[in-house]
Formats: structure tokens, sequence, C-alpha cells
């Protein structure tokens, strides 16, 4: 009974559930498709990385001796879509009594994927995605009596099912779940960086860049630059290379900013982790051998492990628990249209110029830039949550909805009725220049509230408070904050309103 196993761009693994039991006569189906290459204005680098990993999977299937059907980019004039390309695979292979696939990450094209029992007339059997942790059954069952759903609960039940930096007695490492508090530090602007491992296009390679500057020639970033990963054995070498070269420091600088350093001591390896060239488990267990041979601190090591047992797992299982509805939340009735910089890096803001300038080289910024720069700016600004996360679903090379929406509509614009973060994360620019150089380097005044150059994230930060007053001076952790503003003298409160919404008025210029 040979079935069509279908596997997606994002599904690079050899051990996905649905290789595992593909049979001689079964065909493999891949496909570069314009409706999966465009539903988002994706990143040159996010287009080749994937066009080219799935070639070099394809290559590596075929070696395996599997039957496969890999249809490149416009090569089928009539294959759009992912449904085109199934469409195309039944008839050139009529014998077809079924059709499989792994489970995939967006509910957008899950809605598409079961519509084709029905189109084809086949059935359709989806397997568990068990390169998670936790699956979304398992999620449903953590999350089904609570009243709030908060991560640092379902990261203590991830550690103990992993047993992940556990000792005998089933307790945490060092006696405490969670090293967040010695993961903050600001870096001194000397401290050498080891910069991630790159790697050569090859010929395949080569030729995906080729076709992404013909085919999306305005997308964002030089295809020509691209230098990532493209197969699973390189990305194990980043990420390697990472665990022994700068994972001691990243405990400590996690949360820094650096003018021009753009990865500090992040892996980047979330992009390859994401469309399936590494496996989570193995990233683990290679993280907590490292600080059992002394080779890392703990708050490394911890910090690491809870970004992906904890944060990732939590954030898709809230995904798939709260679509449909989650996408169209808008808790703030935020509304203003992004400003044009967004794309470009056209800004005197340094901190904003310095997060957009390394998205548009590298399709990567790390977690601070993404939620305390970029993220923030768009909160207090009040920018509409759709063209955020669409812009965030673009931009990234690692950004797929299950993981990008809840980051950036749930942690960064609050825009989810409080399930993500019990606050929002807004933040003036006093945070900024804590963690970063960036307002040494920046024409505004990190000191100044309002006036003549005054650092806009000042007046814009009291301004969402102010303006969201009625929704948020409720909340527990927002108190200390609301106090400040009210201690102001009227006439300074005026000036800062006055200061913000002139800000906004002008926000195309900051
Ligand atoms: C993101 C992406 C892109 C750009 N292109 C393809 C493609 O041509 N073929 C494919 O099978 N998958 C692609 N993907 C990944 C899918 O969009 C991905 O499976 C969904 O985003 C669900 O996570
Ligand atoms: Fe950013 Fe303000 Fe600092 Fe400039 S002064 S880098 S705008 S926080």
């Amino acid at each position: 009974m040979p079935r069509l196993v279908v596997i997606l761009g994002d599904q690079l693994s050899p051990a996905l559930a649905s290789l595992q039991a593909v049979a001689n006569d079964d065909v493999i189906l891949m496909a570069e498709v314009m409706a999966e290459a465009s539903y988002a204005k994706h990143h040159s680098h996010k287009l080749v990385l994937i066009f080219s990993a799935m070639r070099h999977f394809a290559d590596t299937l075929q070696q395996l001796g599997h039957q496969l059907l890999y249809l490149k980019f416009a090569e089928q004039p009539s294959v759009f879509s992912l449904t085109d390309a199934v469409a195309y695979a039944i008839s050139q292979h009529p014998e077809l009594t079924s059709i499989v696939l792994t489970e995939c990450g967006e509910y957008r094209l899950e809605q598409e994927i079961v519509s084709w029992a029905q189109r084809f007339d086949l059935p359709l059997e989806q397997l568990c995605d068990d390169r998670f942790l936790c699956s979304r059954q398992q999620f449903a069952n953590w999350a089904k009596d609570r009243q709030q759903f908060r991560m640092e609960y379902f990261y203590r039940e991830m550690r103990r099912y992993s047993h992940l930096l556990m000792n005998d007695k089933n307790q945490p490492e060092g006696g405490k779940w969670n090293y967040d508090k010695a993961n903050r530090k600001a870096c001194p602007p000397d401290l050498v960086q080891i910069p991630p491992l790159q790697f050569e296009p090859d010929d395949t390679t080569r030729e995906v860049i080729g076709l992404v500057q013909q085919h999306f020639p305005e997308h964002m970033g030089d295809a020509t630059s691209f230098r990532l990963a493209v197969t699973g054995k390189q990305a194990r070498q980043a990420f390697l290379h990472f665990v022994e070269q700068q994972l001691a420091q990243f405990g400590d600088y996690q949360d820094a900013m650096l003018l021009d350093q753009p990865f500090l001591f992040h892996s980047i390896c979330s992009m390859y982790l994401n469309i399936g060239l590494l496996d989570v488990r193995w990233m683990c267990l290679k993280v907590e051998q490292a600080y059992k041979d002394g080779q890392v601190p703990l708050n490394a090591a911890e910090g690491f492990i809870r970004q992906l047992i904890g944060w990732r797992e939590f954030v898709r299982g809230l995904y798939w628990l709260l679509m449909p509805e989650y996408k169209t939340r808008n808790t703030l009735a935020a509304n203003r249209s992004m400003p044009a910089f967004y794309w470009s890096g056209n800004t005197k803001m340094r901190c904003m110029q310095q997060a957009i300038q390394s998205t548009v080289d590298h399709a990567y910024s790390h977690h601070i830039h993404r939620l305390m720069v970029t993220g923030n700016f768009a909160l207090l600004a009040g920018l509409s949550p759709d063209e955020v996360t669409d812009w965030y679903l673009a931009v990234y090379a690692d950004a797929f909805e299950w993981v990008e929406l809840p980051n950036t509509l749930g942690m960064a614009l609050f825009a989810d009725n409080a399930v993500l973060a019990s606050k929002p994360y807004a933040a003036s620019g006093k945070y900024i220049q804590r963690m970063s150089n960036y307002c040494q380097h920046c024409p505004y005044d990190v000191k100044k509230m309002h006036g003549e150059g005054a650092c806009p994230f000042n007046a814009l930060y009291w301004g969402f408070l102010d303006r969201n007053n009625e929704q948020l001076r409720g909340n527990a952790r927002l108190q200390l904050a609301y106090q400040q503003w009210h201690k102001k003298p009227e006439q300074e409160q005026q000036a800062i309103r006055q200061h913000a919404a002139q800000l906004l008025i002008q926000i195309e210029h900051l």
C-alpha cells in the first residue's frame, strides 16, 4: 500500500516521525513552492537557508535509497502551493493510497493540510512531531485546570521529565531551578568575542542564492552574503563551536548588547533547530556535559537549557492551545502603522539602528534586541500587532509562527491579555543604557525626558503608561512605575505627554 510521505521545509530531521516508518514503495515528496515562500516577505537569507537545506536533505534521502519526488522552485508551472505539489505527485503516482506527514508548525498550513483528505479522496495521517519534548496533547493536559500559565512551573516539570541538570535526589542542580538573575550582566566592550562559525556556500547553495536573487529581489537582505550552515553536520559543528567557545560567557551576558557585535555570546542555532537540522535533546545533553566537565558555569548551562526545554516548548504549547483566536488579540487596541525604518534600519536611534541592521545583514538579532529594543519600541509607540507580527515572521531566519507569534504578540506587545507575560516588558532608555553601550554612540540624550534631543524611549515609556492607565494601573508589577509617574509634578507630566505625542507624529523621522 504505497503512501505519499510529505516532508516540509522545516522538517529536515532524519529522525522525523514520518521518516521512521517509510517503506520501499512509499514516495517522499518535498517541494519548494511560492505559497510558502511568500506568505510572509521572508528575509532572503531565510529563503536561501530553507531551500538549500531542503536540497541537501533531499540528497541524503536519495543516497539512502528512498523514492523521492523533489520539486525545485518554479520547476512545474502548475505548482504554486503545497496542495498543488501533492496534486502533482498523485498525478505522477496513481498507485498512492494515502498521505502521511508529521504535524506542521503553523495553524495556517495545518488548515490547508487537513483539506487534502477530502480534496484527494485519500486517507490522511498526521503524526505527532516528537522532535519536541512536550506534545500538543501533553501541554493541553498541563494547561487544563490552570487559571494562569507560567513558564517557570512548566519548565520545572520539563526539567523533572527530561532529568536535565537534576541531581540524584531529583532536585535541581545547584539547589535552584532558575539562574535568570545571574544572566543579566552588561558586557565590557573589550571582552574578546569569538564569532559563530560561518560556512562558504557550496554549488547547491550558490544556485539557490541565484534563484532567490532572481525571484525575490525585493526581499530584505543581500543573499550573496549568506554564510549559514545548510546541513545537519554543519549545524552540529556550529553548535559545538558555540559550546566550546561562547557558552561559558553566554550565562553572564545573554541580555547584554554591544555596538557592532550582533552575536555576542549567542549560538544563533535557533534557525538550525527550528528547521530540524539540530536535535533539541542532543543540544541539551551537550550543554549539560560541558557543565559536568567544568567547562561552563551553571548559570550558562541552566540559562541555555531553560530557553530550549522551558521557553521554546512553552510558547509552542500555548500557540496550539490558543490558536486561531490568539492571533486576533489586541488587548491594548494598538493600531499605529510601523515606520519604514523597521525595514531599512535608517533611524537616528542607535539602539534601533543596531538591532535592525543586524536583522537586515544576518536575518538575526538576539532576544534582547527583539524584546527590549524593536519590540519595546513597538509596544511604547502602540504599533499594530498585525503589522509587527508579520514583520518578525518575515525578517528572522528562525521565525515560524508557532514560536514567533507568542513571543511577539504576547511577550513583546502584551497584546494577548496577559497570557504569556504577567506585565508588559516596557522600558525607558535607562534599561538600554544599562545593558549596552549604544547610548554613548547616539545623537539622542538618554538622560533627557523631553525637549530637543531627548531619548525617544523616555517620553514614549511614560506616555505608554499614561495612555494605558485604565488597563494597566491595576497590574501589581507596575505599581512602582505608576507611583513614580504620579509623583512627577503636573507640569512635568504635561511636558512628557506633549513630547510623546510629538514623537508619534514624527515617528518616521526619529
Ligand atoms: C518557510 C518555508 C519556506 C520559505 N518555503 C517552503 C517551501 O518551499 N516548501 C516547504 O515545504 N516548506 C517551506 N517553508 C516551511 C513551511 O512554511 C513550514 O512548514 C511552515 O511554516 C510550518 O512550520
Ligand atoms: Fe536608544 Fe535612547 Fe540610548 Fe539612543 S539614547 S541608544 S535612542 S536608548
